[in-house]
């Protein structure tokens, strides 16, 4: 079953929204695999924005993301890269429609409260960088009642 990574960043942590975006993924019918409050280090933002690094905003970014812990997250269910990516909205808060977690909670491009990973290949880098320990190995029992 395909998995993604899901990081609810400092903002949201600070701003108590870490309930409510976990409840949207939960009710969605998505299956939480690993979960983890943390604080990182600046090499290691960087590693995870790498690719990001020649754009203007990238030290802006790399600061933002190691001002407070965040919430690391991997989810897992059909289609869940895809579909994470729409329960979170587009990257600028300015064209997340309402009814995403962007669209609902932020403003600013540069506050925007929560990354999701952009394909199945940088999920699997992501979750291998920020859970090197592995995911906890169970699934739901609810199954039969999400999928047909
Ligand atoms: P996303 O995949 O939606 O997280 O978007 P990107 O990988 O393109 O960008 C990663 C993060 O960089 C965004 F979440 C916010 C930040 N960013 C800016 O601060 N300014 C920009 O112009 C573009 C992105």
């Amino acid at each position: 079953m395909e998995q993604t990574f899901i990081m609810i960043k400092p903002d949201g942590v600070q701003r108590g929204l870490v309930g409510e975006i976990i409840a949207r993924f939960e009710k969605k019918g998505f299956t939480l695999k690993g979960l983890k409050l943390m604080s990182v280090e600046r090499s290691f933002a960087e590693k995870h924005y790498a690719d990001l690094s020649a754009k203007p905003f990238f030290n802006g970014l790399v600061e933002y993301i190691i001002s407070g812990p965040v919430v690391a997250m991997v989810w897992e269910g059909k289609n869940v890269v895809v579909t994470g990516r729409k329960i979170i909205g587009a990257t600028n808060p300015a064209d997340s429609a309402p009814g995403t977690i962007r669209g609902d909670f932020a403003i600013d491009i540069g506050r925007n409260v929560i990354h999701g990973s952009d394909s199945v290949e940088s999920a699997r880098k992501e979750i291998a960088l920020w859970f090197p320990e592995g995911v906890v190995g169970w699934q739901t029992s609810l199954h039969p009642w999400i999928y047909e």
